[in-house]
C-alpha cells in the first residue's frame, strides 16, 4: 500500500525547474503528460477503469460510471515554479484514500471516481480551472478552442495534438451528471491552520477572483536615438499601473490585486517597447466590490497610459463568482472530522468551478510555510498521510 508520501515521492523529479526552482508542469507538457501517465498507471494498479473523456478529464473508476458516483480529484498542472503539492497532493491522496478504504473493508454503496482536471492552474491557455469550465459548460467551447498559449499554439491544436477531437470540446451533461458528490483535498495555501491544531480543514468557501489583460500600446523606437521627450514607452506606463494596481487594492477592505505577469513587446534591452500586456488577478468577497475596483484600476489606467502618450484595452479573460460550498455536504463533511476547522480560500479551485452545478466540498491540508504558488509550499508527510486517513473518512460517511 502506498502513502501520500511514497507517491508524491515517485514523481519528485517530474517537471523540476531548475531555473525558477520548484516545478514547472504546465498542462500537456512533458511533465505534465509524465504526471497523467503516472496516474494512469497508478490507477491500474490499483484495478480501477481509466478513460480520458472529450474535455481531457482523466476518470479512474472503482464500480462502474454511472450518475450520482462520489468523486474525488484534483490537479497535476502547476503554475511556473510552483510547489510539489498544489494538485498532486489532492490526486496522490485520492488514490492513497482508495488504498485505505479498501484495507478498511469498505464496500461502496455506490461508484466511486479520482478524477484529474486538465489546465486547472491556466498557466498555460490563461483560463484556471479549464477542464471544469469545460465539462460544466461555464466557458464557452470556441472561447476554449482559441485560447492560445505563449508560443501561439491554440487550445483547439494543443487538445488534437493530445489525441483529443476540438470539436467535441465542451459541455459534458452526461460525464457532469455522474458527479455526486465532488470532494478535492488541496493543500492550504495561507496560515490558516496552525502549527497546534489539528492538520486538516474543512472548506466552506472561495473568494471571488478573475483575470484581466491590460494591453498598453507605444512607440517602439531605438533606446540610444530617442530623446526621452519623445518616446511613448508604454513599459513606463506599465510601472505606473502596477503601482496603481496595489494603491486601489489596498485602499479597499478584503481586497487582493495582483500583476504577477508581464510582457514587454518586442522585449530587448536596447529596444523601448511597442506594447506590454500585463495580467491582473483581483480577487474580493463581494462581486460587485470586484468589478468596482477593476473599473477603478481601468479607469487610472486609462489616464496613465494617455499621459505617456500611450493607448490602452482592458479584456477579461476569465472570471468565478465567490463560491459558498454546498452546506448539507459541508456539514457532512465537518461530521466526519469532528474538530476539524472551517476555513475559507483565497485561492481557485476545481471544486469551486463544480460547486456551481453539483454539490461539492474541499479538505485542507495544513502548510507550515503558509506559501503557495512557490518552491516553498510544503505539507509535512505525516499531515499528507494523515490528510488522506481524513479523506477516506469523508468518503467512507459518503459512499
Ligand atoms: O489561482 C488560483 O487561485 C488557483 O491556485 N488556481
Ligand atoms: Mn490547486
Ligand atoms: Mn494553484
Ligand atoms: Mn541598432
Amino acid at each position: 500500500m502506498d502513502t501520500v508520501t511514497s507517491l508524491l515521492n515517485s514523481i519528485a523529479d517530474v517537471g523540476r525547474d531548475a531555473q525558477r526552482g520548484g516545478y514547472t508542469r504546465p498542462v500537456y507538457s512533458t511533465a505534465e503528460l509524465d504526471l497523467r501517465s503516472w496516474f494512469i498507471e497508478q490507477a491500474g494498479r490499483r484495478g480501477l477503469d481509466v478513460e480520458t473523456d472529450r474535455n481531457g478529464i482523466i476518470w479512474a473508476w472503482w464500480g462502474a460510471p454511472q450518475p450520482g458516483a462520489l468523486v474525488t480529484g484534483s490537479h497535476l498542472d502547476s503554475v511556473p515554479g510552483g510547489g510539489a503539492y498544489d494538485g498532486p497532493l489532492g490526486v496522490a491522496s485520492a488514490l492513497a484514500a482508495v488504498d485505505e478504504l479498501r484495507s478498511r473493508g469498505v464496500a461502496p454503496l455506490r461508484s466511486l471516481a479520482v478524477a484529474v482536471f486538465p489546465e486547472e492552474e491556466g498557466s498555460r491557455f490563461g483560463v484556471a480551472c479549464l477542464g471544469s469550465r469545460l465539462l460544466t459548460g461555464a466557458i464557452d467551447a470556441d472561447k476554449a478552442r482559441n485560447l492560445r498559449d505563449a508560443d501561439g499554439n491554440t487550445f483547439a491544436e494543443v487538445a488534437r495534438a493530445n489525441g483529443l477531437d476540438p470539436a467535441q470540446l465542451g459541455a459534458d451533461p452526461e460525464a457532469l451528471a455522474r458527479i455526486g458528490d465532488f470532494i478535492e483535498l488541496h493543500v492550504e495555501q495561507g496560515r490558516g491552520l496552525g502549527e497546534d491544531g489539528p492538520a486538516v480543514a474543512v472548506g466552506s468557501s472561495i473568494l471571488g477572483h478573475g483575470r484581466w489583460r491590460l494591453s498598453v500600446t507605444g512607440e517602439g523606437n531605438h533606446a540610444g536615438t530617442t530623446l526621452m521627450a519623445d518616446r511613448r514607452d508604454p513599459m513606463v506606463a506599465a510601472a505606473q499601473i502596477i503601482l496603481a494596481v496595489r494603491q486601489v487594492a489596498a485602499a479597499q477592505q478584503g481586497a487582493r490585486a495582483t500583476v504577477g505577469r508581464i510582457q514587454p513587446v518586442p522585449g530587448g534591452t536596447n529596444v523601448i517597447a511597442s506594447r506590454v500586456d500585463l495580467w491582473l488577478d483581483a480577487r474580493h468577497t463581494d462581486d460587485a466590490v470586484t468589478a468596482r475596483l477593476v473599473e477603478t484600476i481601468h479607469g487610472k489606467a486609462q489616464k496613465i497610459a494617455a499621459f505617456e502618450g500611450c493607448a490602452i484595452t482592458l479584456t477579461e479573460e476569465s472570471y468565478s463568482g465567490t463560491v459558498h460550498f454546498d452546506p448539507g455536504l459541508q456539514r457532512q463533511l465537518e461530521n466526519a472530522l469532528p474538530g476539524a476547522p472551517v476555513l475559507a480560500t483565497g485561492a481557485g479551485h476545481d471544486a469551486g468551478v463544480l460547486a456551481g452545478y453539483v454539490p461539492s466540498g474541499m479538505l485542507f491540508i495544513r502548510n507550515p510555510s503558509g506559501i503557495s504558488h512557490s518552491p516553498e509550499e510544503h505539507v509535512e508527510d505525516a499531515d499528507a498521510d494523515g490528510g488522506a486517513a481524513a479523506l477516506a473518512d469523508v468518503l467512507e460517511a459518503l459512499l
